[in-house]
C-alpha cells in the first residue's frame, strides 16, 4: 500500500455549529496514526493547515464566512496536492465537509495530470448540494459536492485550478436521508448517483457498494469523503447535524472492507467529527475504527470466503 500522509484542517468555518474544530485533535487521541499504520502503512503526520478563527457571522448574498472558507480551502488544496505529487494517499482529517472543496479538488487535479480517472464515494446523511440560492442555512459544509461541480462563486470553484473540479458521474453518495427541496431537485437534474437509506434497507450494503464500486479498473483513483453523520447517531453521537436511521457498525464496517478490497483508495477525507458534542470519544474511536478497516485489517482478518 502506498504511504498515507495525515493532514490535519482545524476549522468549523462551514458548520452551523461549532466544534468540528476540534475534531484533528480527538482523531488523534483515538489512534488514528496508530490504526493506519497498524497493517503495515507508512505513516508521516503532517499536522495541520492553519487558516482564519471562525468569526461567528450570519450569512452574506447565501454564504457564510465564505472569504474564510476560500482561505481554510486554498491552505488546504496545497497541502494535499504536495502529497500526492510526493506519491502519499492523503488523508484529511477535519474540519467541517467544506474542507472537500479544498481537498477534492487537489485529487482531481492530480488524477488530470497523472491520466487517472476519478471515483468518489461520498459517505454522508446528506447530500451537500446546495447553492446560494437553495441553501436554508448559508452553511457552505452544505455545498461542496455542488462547488466541486461547477456550481458555486467564482473563488471556491476555481481553487483546484481547473473548472469544474468534477463531474457529476464520477460522484456516487452513499447513506443519504436529508435532502433540502430545492437541493433535491438540482441533485435530480444534475444527475448524481444516490443511493439512499431507502435503497440500503431495500438491496443491502453489499449490492450498494458494488454498484457503486462497479466499473473501476488499475487506472482509478478512488477518494473517499467519509462524513462522519452517515453513520447511525446511536453508535456515533458526535456531530453536529445528527440524522437518525444511518447505517449501523456492520453495514459501515462492510463498506469499509469492501472499498479496502478494491485496493485503489487513493485520498480519504474524515470530516464532521465534533468532540464537544460526543461521549467520551465514542465517535472519534468508531471512526478510527472504521480507517482502520479502510487500511487493511478486514483483508488481513478474513477467513472465509464466499
Ligand atoms: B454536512 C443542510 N442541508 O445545507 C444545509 O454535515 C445541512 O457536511 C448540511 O453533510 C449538512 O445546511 C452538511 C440543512
Ligand atoms: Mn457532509
Ligand atoms: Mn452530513
Ligand atoms: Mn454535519
Amino acid at each position: 500500500m502506498r504511504p498515507a500522509s495525515i493532514i490535519g484542517a482545524p476549522t468549523d468555518i462551514g458548520a452551523g455549529t461549532r466544534g468540528a474544530s476540534m475534531g484533528p485533535e480527538a482523531l488523534c487521541v483515538a489512534g488514528l496514526v496508530e490504526a493506519v499504520a497498524r497493517y503495515g502503512c507508512d505513516v508521516k503526520d503532517c499536522g495541520n493547515v492553519a487558516g482564519p478563527a471562525n468569526p461567528g457571522l450570519p450569512a452574506v448574498d447565501g454564504f457564510r464566512h465564505l472569504r474564510e472558507v476560500v482561505q481554510w480551502n486554498r491552505a488546504l488544496n496545497a497541502a494535499v496536492y504536495a502529497e500526492l505529487v510526493d506519491g502519499r494517499l492523503p488523508i484529511m482529517i477535519g474540519g467541517d465537509h467544506c474542507l472537500a472543496i479544498g481537498s477534492i479538488s487537489a485529487v482531481a487535479r492530480h488524477c488530470r495530470e497523472q491520466g487517472k480517472t476519478l471515483r468518489i464515494l461520498w459517505l454522508d446523511a446528506h447530500a451537500d448540494f446546495n447553492t446560494a440560492a437553495l441553501t436554508p442555512t448559508g452553511n457552505i459544509h452544505g455545498m461542496p459536492v455542488s462547488t466541486l461541480c461547477g456550481y458555486g462563486p467564482r473563488e471556491l470553484v476555481e481553487i483546484g485550478g481547473c473548472v469544474p473540479a468534477i463531474r457529476p458521474d464520477q460522484i456516487r453518495q452513499i447513506g443519504i436521508r436529508s435532502v433540502d427541496e430545492g437541493e433535491k431537485r438540482f441533485l435530480r437534474e444534475v444527475g448524481i448517483e444516490v443511493f439512499d437509506m431507502r435503497y440500503i434497507d431495500e438491496v443491502g450494503m453489499r449490492r450498494t457498494l458494488e454498484l457503486a464500486l462497479a466499473g473501476m479498473d488499475e487506472s482509478t483513483h478512488l477518494h473517499v469523503s467519509f462524513d462522519v453523520d452517515f453513520l447511525d447517531p446511536e453508535i456515533a453521537p458526535g456531530v453536529g447535524t445528527t440524522v437518525r436511521g444511518g447505517p449501523t457498525y456492520r453495514e459501515a464496517q462492510l463498506c469499509m472492507e469492501m472499498v479496502a478490497d478494491t485496493g485503489r483508495l487513493g485520498s480519504l477525507d474524515i470530516v464532521e467529527l465534533n468532540p464537544a458534542l460526543d461521549h467520551r470519544n465514542m465517535t472519534a474511536e468508531l471512526a478510527v475504527d472504521l480507517v482502520e478497516s479502510l487500511f487493511g485489517k478486514s483483508t488481513l482478518l478474513r477467513m472465509y470466503q464466499p
